[in-house]
């Protein structure tokens, strides 16, 4: 028999057996012999988080004796990877529940196999959140993070003959194991409606927003456990309720019609993730997100506060808010509003904690992509709110007018409001003016920020300005995606580099080790086996694991120039059509990511490669050489089947663009090395691996800048480049088209004529640096040995480092180790 502490903490294969045949039959509610592999996950999936709970209330509960600072992460998108596998690998408990399974007659892979990803978020910003939140857990700072409990997260995608076709993620339909309902704490938010001013019977001047419409929001509470330590912290997702009290006003009135809508629009609120990784239309459902899950988490930190304290003067202190984008700025006004009219604090304390508490991170250069909400519209929907950011704007403004009298230009550029067209909200202006730090997602970024975007702030406001290099979880994406590398590495040097990546440096003097680097290549060449696998049954296409596997994994956006990567496999086509017996490198290009379904050129751009993959695949003058591959359904899964197999890693942003890139780090991690231009945080990774172990084109940002001040014209480039004319007469004369000479006009005319992204002006850099790529993976050893340096080099990338550089220069948080439990 097993304590109640062992059943549901202990890790034995004894135990786990027990524990997994009880959660079949009690929360499962199924007997062996008609339980399906389904039921099965499920019953293995409680029995994992019953560990993980055994550290949270150890954690919890020491957090709350030592009332400790924390960190609130607050992110629109949690983009968290299938579960189970990684918990496991945290809990250090794989190899047991391995052999538990199997003494049930149970494959632990086709249980991994059952789980839906819960897909919160659309790429590399909401897939950081997530890889934060395994370093906060694993590096024991006190966190919590706060986001939406989407019905509906980012679409499935399906291609049909070569288009990207949408599919609803429904990743809830069978039960989510790893979430706890919390109805207890659900929080009542306002929408609409009017704010009426009055003098109180003392001569206080009052103000009250009187909503039209309430939402409730309840949470719902995922467990991150951390690797390696007894420590666990929450994931506090809210998911949107009526209203209990409104629908009744209007049942009692007999309009039980209308009640029901009101239901619904109110339940529209989590239901659904926008798939656009840009603000593009301004929609009036998205500002209910927003406002819905930050006044959630700013209501429940208010709570949690009020535990211990009387009074809300020191909240700063407790709580410190990290805003992951301008998504949830609006909790600057929310903060304010709190505490003026629902706490009865004067404006200029209530700002002093306000501008203490948040910290704010931009992901974005692309002015289209930096947020603004109509005034017209904001008004509407949170009166209030508005009010607030006019009379901060106020005063702020008095302040920069002092500072720079007569300025007046200056005044309206650091205004929050955009008064040019249609009056707009600069939710970025907000988050600077309400926030003690802004900081960049790389170097570049971060530079690009102070001495361009956000230029007149760090006039006004230098200390707030920092960098935080963006890092990637080194236990999902080398321990858990690539289990034989992992292998390998831990061999030579220790399992230490899992906790501290830094230590992968002692790779290095075995990259001139003969034996160690064939048995890099044993590794490379069964990851790419298995991979191949993969391409083969769900593409159709069979792929060569002896090939160069050239890989181009991300969402697709004209600023990451997936289409200079198309161009430069149509030139190697070309080669061999001119001279079938050419000496090429034979390569596999794969692709894989999703388009937002409004972006009609990234989805012509998908189209184009399978069209073009069509092509090529199908020339015998190829002879197999040149594979091209769409791998549909990007997603955390998926990319960690791919990232291990990779030898090029294709990171070709305009200069300039890509604010970090954290795909990169992934790729090099694993062993891949990099074509790429110098932008984001490929100028970093260049630096560590060392630039002759990395493939650098392209033109730098002030080239760029040259370029368009100077005038470009694309035209020219295409007519002095025969390589290139051909290229994209081929492209227009119906060759990849079965004859369509109109359908990828659009493509071709934007580059001929526009060419935003300077894909031409880059492309003969490109294609040289392409051509040392070929020759370099002809000499095995010399490839191989540069592929350990860059595994070797790649600690600083770890999202672990990210996490310390937070704490240590914008949080202040320190780590807390959780007392015994009983
Ligand atoms: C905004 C408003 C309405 C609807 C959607 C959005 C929105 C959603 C996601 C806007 C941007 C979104 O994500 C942007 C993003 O993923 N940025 C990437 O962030 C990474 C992490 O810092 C960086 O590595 C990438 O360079 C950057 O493109």
């Amino acid at each position: 028999t097993f304590t109640s502490n062992e059943i549901h903490g202990g890790t034995s294969t004894e135990v786990l057996k027990r524990s997994f045949l009880d959660n079949l039959s009690y929360r499962q509610a199924k007997f062996p012999a008609v339980a399906t592999t389904y039921d099965h996950y499920m019953a293995l999936a409680y029995t994992v988080r019953d560990r993980i709970m055994q550290h949270w209330l150890q954690s919890a509960s020491t957090y709350y004796e030592q009332s400790v600072r924390s960190l609130c992460y607050l992110s629109a998108e949690f983009l968290l990877g299938p579960h189970l596998g990684n918990n496991l690998v945290n809990l250090g408990m794989e190899s047991e529940t391995r052999q538990a399974m199997l003494e049930l007659g149970l494959d632990l892979d086709r249980l991994l196999a059952e789980e839906e990803e819960p897909g919160l978020g659309n790429g590399g910003l909401g897939r950081l959140a997530a890889c934060y939140l395994d370093s906060l857990a694993s590096l024991q700072i006190p966190a919590i993070g706060y986001g939406i409990r989407y019905e509906f997260g980012i679409f499935d995608q399906e291609l049909k003959d070569g288009w990207q076709v949408e599919r609803t993620d429904k990743w809830l339909r069978y039960g989510n194991p790893w979430e706890v309902a919390r109805p207890e704490i659900t929080f009542t938010v306002g929408f609409g409606g009017s704010v009426r001013e009055q003098v109180d019977s003392a001569g206080n001047y009052q103000v009250e927003w009187v909503p039209d419409r309430h939402v409730m929001g309840m949470a719902y509470d995922t467990l991150i456990g951390g690797y390696g330590v007894p420590t666990a912290n929450l994931l506090r997702l809210w998911q949107a309720q009526a209203s209990e009290s409104f629908d009744f006003q209007l049942f009692n009135v007999g309009d039980y019609q209308g009640a029901v809508l009101e239901k619904i629009a109110s339940e529209n609120i989590s239901k659904v993730l926008y798939p656009n990784d840009e603000a593009l239309q301004g929609k009036v459902l998205r500002l209910q997100q927003q406002y819905f899950f930050t006044s959630c988490a700013l209501q429940d930190m208010i709570r949690i506060y009020l535990q211990r304290s009387s009074q809300l003067g020191n909240l700063h202190e407790k709580f410190t808010v990290q805003l992951n984008d301008t998504h949830p700025a609006i909790g600057v006004a929310e903060l304010m509003r709190l505490l003026i009219d629902q706490h009865a604090m004067p404006w200029e304390l209530a700002w002093e904690i306000t501008r203490r508490t948040f910290a704010y991170t931009n992901h974005t250069l692309l002015p289209e992509a930096l947020e603004r909400w109509s005034v017209e519209l904001l008004g509407r929907l949170l009166p209030r709110h508005l009010q607030i950011i006019l009379e901060i704007n106020r005063r702020h403004l008095e302040g920069v007018r002092k500072r720079y009298p007569g300025d007046e230009e200056r005044a309206s550029r650091l205004s929050l409001i955009e008064e040019q067209g249609s009056r707009a909200v600069r939710m970025a202006h907000l988050a600077c003016v309400g926030s003690y730090s802004i900081n960049g997602v790389a170097e570049l970024h971060s530079r690009l920020l102070r001495d361009e975007v956000l230029r007149d702030f760090h006039d006004l406001t230098p200390e707030k300005f920092h960098n935080v290099t963006n890092g990637v979880t080194p236990r999902r994406f080398m321990l858990l995606a690539n289990p034989r590398l992992s292998a390998l590495i831990t061999h030579a040097i220790g399992d230490g580099w899992i906790r501290d990546l830094d230590q992968l440096h002692r790779l290095e003097p075995l990259a001139d080790d003969a034996a160690f680097r064939a048995e890099w290549r044993v590794v490379k060449r069964a990851v790419k086996e298995d991979l191949a696998e993969k391409v083969q049954q769900r593409t159709g296409i069979s792929v060569d694991p002896e090939s160069l596997f050239d890989v181009q994994v991300k969402r697709f956006h004209e600023y990451k120039r997936q289409h200079l990567n198309l161009l430069h496999i149509l030139s190697l086509y070309f080669q061999i059509k001119d001279n079938p017996a050419a000496d090429v490198t034979p390569r596999t290009f794969l692709f894989a990511g999703k388009a937002a379904p409004g972006y009609q050129m990234a989805k012509l751009i998908i189209k184009l490669i399978n069209s073009v993959g069509e092509v090529v695949n199908g020339d015998s003058d190829v002879n197999g050489r040149l594979r091209v591959a769409f791998f549909p359904d990007f997603n955390v899964k998926n990319g960690q089947w791919i990232y291990p197999a990779a030898d090029l890693s294709e990171q070709i942003s305009t200069a300039g663009k890509e604010a970090s890139g954290t795909g990169n780090m992934k790729l090099s991690m694993n062993g891949a090395l990099t074509i790429g231009t110098l932008d984001g945080a490929n100028i970093e990774i260049r630096d560590h691996v060392g630039p002759e172990n990395f493939f650098c084109f392209g033109m730098t940002v002030e080239e760029v800048a040259s370029l368009q001040a100077a005038g470009y014209d694309p035209g020219s480039l295409v007519r002095d480049n025969a390589d290139l004319s051909r290229i994209m007469h081929r492209l227009s004369d119906g060759t990849f088209s079965r004859g369509d000479t109109e359908l990828f006009r659009p493509l071709v005319e934007n580059l001929q004529y526009h060419d935003p992204f300077f894909v031409l002006a880059d492309f003969s850099s490109y294609v040289e640096r392409q051509r040392e790529v070929s020759a370099a993976f002809q000499d095995r050893e010399v490839w191989t040995q540069k592929s350990i340096l860059n595994v070797a080099r790649m600690g600083h990338f770890s999202s672990d480092r990210s996490i310390r550089d937070y704490c240590r220069e914008i949080w202040q948080i320190d780590a807390i180790q959780p007392n015994g439990f009983n």
